[in-house]
């Protein structure tokens, strides 16, 4: 079973209803399993640029790595599986590039980005994440945030300062923590966990979540289940309705089947060797 036959798609990128450009970029790839939200901020223009290196630079490494070896083999330098050690590098290697670039041209300081990159291999999953665009999982009933935003909200309720709702009323909602270009480092959350058949996973950026409750994206994505693209463009429509005062971007991905990683050529010679021919 190919991953481009285990995996369904959609995504959407829209400026919203107050903001004349996109800043947003996002891209898939099923048949990688590889799917990715960028929000980026700047000056004039340039946090469309941060945002589209991100993608472009994260995409491309990617691409060339797992051609080179499959996601599910292990790292030994890092002790993580191929696929989470491409992304984190990926991503660490798009944050010096906008870093580097916020450096050497005017018109592009001060620009930054969220990055959210996931990857699917070997009836698993790896998010990789920068900053408040989030990971969500549908599974069955339950519907659950599976990143912890890099935002001045989450590190005050993690810390115990505040509770969410404390937060959410005293904070500026929109303060990240942590982005790609801001610095020549930066760290990279990972996170690996199975992935099952029937899963739905919501990759987006705060222009949705900013304009819809966790429980609105839950009641909608389970009514409009069957269809990724109706859900798609009504967590859009929602989002827009409610203000849309950002840019905002939803990538939707289902588990059709599982996934393992051994290919069919591989089980055939191992049926073989079983049977004794
Ligand atoms: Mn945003």
């Amino acid at each position: 079973m190919s991953l481009a036959s285990a995996l369904e798609m959609a995504n959407f990128s829209d400026p919203g209803q107050k903001r004349t450009r996109n800043e947003d970029s996002t891209a898939t790839d099923a048949a990688l399993g590889f799917a990715m939200v960028a929000d980026g901020m700047g000056g004039y223009k340039a946090g469309e640029v941060a945002s589209a290196i991100a993608v472009s630079v994260t995409a491309d490494q990617v691409r060339n790595g797992l051609a080179r070896r499959p996601a599910h083999a292990a790292d030994t330098a890092t002790g993580l599986s191929h696929g989470a050690s491409l992304l984190r590098k990926a991503i660490r290697d798009a944050n010096l590039h906008i870093f580097k670039t916020a450096n050497t041209e005017s018109q592009c300081n001060g620009m930054g980005t969220t990055a959210l990159a996931v990857l699917f291999y070997d009836n698993r999953f790896c998010v990789a994440h920068v900053g408040d665009s989030r990971l969500y999982r549908l599974r069955g009933e339950l519907f659950e945030q599976v990143t912890s935003d890099h935002s001045l909200v989450q590190e005050l309720v993690t810390r115990g300062f505040l509770t969410k709702e404390e937060a959410l009323a005293n904070t500026p909602k929109n303060l990240v923590t942590r982005a790609l270009g801001v610095e020549e480092n930066v760290e990279v959350d990972i996170k690996e966990e199975p992935a099952m058949p029937g899963d739905i996973y919501l990759l987006c950026s705060d222009g949705l979540n900013d304009m819809m409750s966790d429980e609105d994206i839950r009641l909608t994505l389970r009514k409009f289940s069957a269809n990724l693209e109706k859900a798609g463009g009504e967590l859009v429509r929602i989002a827009n309705a409610n203000g849309g005062k950002d840019n905002v971007s939803v990538i939707l991905a289902r588990v059709l089947s599982a996934f393992p990683a051994e290919t069919s050529w591989y089980n055939n010679i191992l049926g073989r060797i079983k049977k004794g021919r």
